[in-house]
C-alpha cells in the first residue's frame, strides 16, 4: 500500500470540552434538615492546545486524525463538591507550523520553539451551582447555571520547516549525500533523478560546544520549477526560513551539464520564488571531485564566477568537515537552547481567544457576579491547578544527560 509520509498542510478539526453543570442540590443531615444549598460548580471542559515538538518534522499525525476531542468537564453534585475538569489535548507539531483559522484565513499564531504552546480550543466553562446563589433575601436558592460548551474550532495549519541550513541544487547533484556524510539522517540516496521526493532534516552534532544545528535536504530544482517544471517549487518554502543556502552543484558534469550554467539556474529559480533568498548567506559545495572532469570544471568555475568552492567527495572526509567549520562559523550554534525558552513558554490563552470572537460560546444569562466576601466553591479545587508545564530540553548548559541522549540517537559528531 502506498502512503504518504510528509504532509506540511492539514486542517485540524478541534473540539474543546463543555463545562459541568453547577448543581442545584441542598444539604439535609439527620439533625439539620434544612441545611441550606450545597450545590457545588461544574468543573471546566479539556482545552485543546498545540505543542511544538523538535522530534517532530510533518503534520501527518493530524492528516491522519484531524478531529480531536477533549472531554468535558464533570459536573457540580451536592456538598460542596466541584466537578472534575475536562482532560487537555496535547498535540505534537513541528517547529515552524503556521496556524490560521480555516474559515476566514487570519492567521493565529505560528509554533517556533520546543515545548511552546499554543491554545487550539478553549474548554467551556464550567457552571456555578446553587451554593453561590444564596443571599440574606433568598435563603433557599434553586438556580444553577449550566456548563458551556468549548469552541468548536477548525484550524488550518501550514508547515515551514525550522532548519538552520538549506541544502540547494539540482537533482542528483549530491545533496542527500552530504546529508548523510555529516548528520546521521538517512535519506535515500540513487544515481536517478528526483530521489528526494520530500524534505528531510539533519542535525550536525557539535559536541564540544554543547550544540547542533539542522541541515534540511530538498527535492532538487530544475530550469523553469517556478512554472511547475520537476517537482515544482512548492517545497522551497522550507529553506525559506534558513539563516544560510547551501548551494551543491556537480562538478562531475555528467549528462552534458555546465556546473556554471548549473549554478545561474539556481540563482534565477530562487530568485523567481523569493529574491530575499539571493541575499541569504550562501556557501558553494562542488561536488562529486573525484570524477574525471571535476578538477577542470571547478577551475572553470571559480573563473566565471568568482566564487571558491568548499570541494567534497564521498571518498573522503575532508571536505564535509571544512563545510561544517565554515557552517560553525557563519551560525554561531550557541549551547543546547539556542532560540529555544528552558521551559515551555505558552502562547497567551487569551491572545488566541480574544482573536476569535466569533467563535466564543456561552449562555446570555450570565450568573449575577459574587459577592467579594462570598466563597466561590472553586478555591481548593482539585482540578483547578495550573497546566503542568513541558519540561523544557537541556535548559542547563552541561546538561550532560541530554547530550548523551541524543548521542545514542544520532550518532554522527563533529569535533571542531
Ligand atoms: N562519484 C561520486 N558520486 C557521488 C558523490 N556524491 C553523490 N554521488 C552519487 O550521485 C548520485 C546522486 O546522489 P544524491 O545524493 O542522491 O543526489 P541528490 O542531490 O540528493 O539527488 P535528488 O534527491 O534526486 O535531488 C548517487 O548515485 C550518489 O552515489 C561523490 O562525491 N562522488
Ligand atoms: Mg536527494
Amino acid at each position: 500500500m502506498k502512503s504518504r509520509s510528509f504532509i506540511d498542510t492539514c486542517v485540524l478539526h478541534a473540539v474543546a470540552g463543555s463545562g459541568g453543570n453547577g448543581s442545584n442540590s441542598f444539604r439535609r443531615e439527620k439533625f439539620e434538615p434544612k441545611g441550606g444549598p450545597d450545590g457545588g460548580d461544574g468543573g471546566r471542559g479539556g482545552h485543546i492546545y498545540l505543542v511544538g515538538d523538535e522530534d517532530v518534522d510533518s503534520l501527518i499525525s493530524i492528516y491522519y486524525a484531524p478531529e480531536r476531542r477533549a472531554s468535558d468537564g464533570g459536573a457540580g453534585r451536592g456538598r460542596y463538591q466541584h466537578g472534575a475538569n475536562g482532560r487537555d489535548i496535547e498535540i505534537p507539531v513541528p517547529l515552524g507550523t503556521r496556524v490560521k483559522d480555516e474559515e476566514t484565513g487570519r492567521e493565529l499564531g505560528e509554533i517556533l520553539h520546543h515545548g511552546q504552546k499554543l491554545l487550539a480550543a478553549e474548554g467551556g466553562k464550567g457552571g456555578i451551582g446553587n451554593l453561590h446563589f444564596k443571599s440574606s433575601t433568598h435563603q433557599a436558592p434553586r438556580e444553577f447555571t449550566p456548563g458551556k460548551p468549548g469552541e468548536d474550532v477548525r484550524l488550518r495549519l501550514d508547515l515551514a520547516l525550522l532548519a538552520d541550513v538549506g541544502l540547494v541544487g539540482f537533482p542528483s547533484a549530491g545533496k542527500s549525500s552530504l546529508l548523510r556524510e555529516i548528520t546521521a539522517a538517512h535519506p535515500k540516496v540513487a544515481s536517478y533523478h528526483f530521489t528526494t521526493l520530500r524534505p528531510i532534516i539533519g542535525t550536525v552534532m557539535l559536541p564540544e560546544k554543547f550544540a547542533s544545528f539542522r541541515i534540511a535536504d530538498i527535492p532538487g530544482i530544475i530550469k523553469d520549477a517556478h512554472k511547475g517544471a520537476g517537482l515544482g517549487h512548492e517545497f522551497m518554502r522550507h529553506i525559506e526560513r534558513s539563516k544560510v543556502l547551501v548551494f551543491v552543484i556537480d562538478m562531475g558534469g555528467e549528462e552534458g551539464r555546465s556546473p556554471v550554467e548549473d549554478y545561474r539556474t539556481l540563482l534565477d529559480e530562487l530568485e523567481q520564488r523569493d529574491p530575499a533568498l539571493l541575499e541569504r548567506p550562501r556557501i558553494v559545495v562542488a561536488s562529486k571531485m573525484d570524477l574525471e572532469d571535476a578538477r577542470k570544471n571547478v577551475r572553470e568555475f571559480r573563473k566565471e564566477t568568482g566564487i571558491v568552492p568548499i570541494e567534497t567527495t564521498i571518498l573522503e572526509p575532508d571536505g564535509f568537515e571544512k563545510l561544517v567549520r565554515r557552517l560553525v562559523r557563519l551560525l554561531k550554534p550557541q549551547p543546547n537552547t539556542a532560540g529555544r525558552p528552558p521551559v515551555a513558554q505558552e502562547i497567551s490563552v487569551k491572545s488566541i481567544s480574544d482573536a476569535l470572537p466569533h467563535r466564543r460560546t456561552g449562555s446570555k444569562n450570565a450568573p449575577r457576579p459574587l459577592h467579594r466576601h462570598e466563597k466561590t466553591g472553586r478555591e481548593s479545587s482539585p482540578g483547578r491547578t495550573p497546566p503542568k508545564p513541558i519540561e523544557g530540553r537541556g535548559e542547563h548548559p552541561d546538561a550532560a544527560d541530554v547530550i548523551s541522549a541524543r548521542t545514542q540517537k544520532l550518532g554522527t559528531f563533529f569535533h571542531l
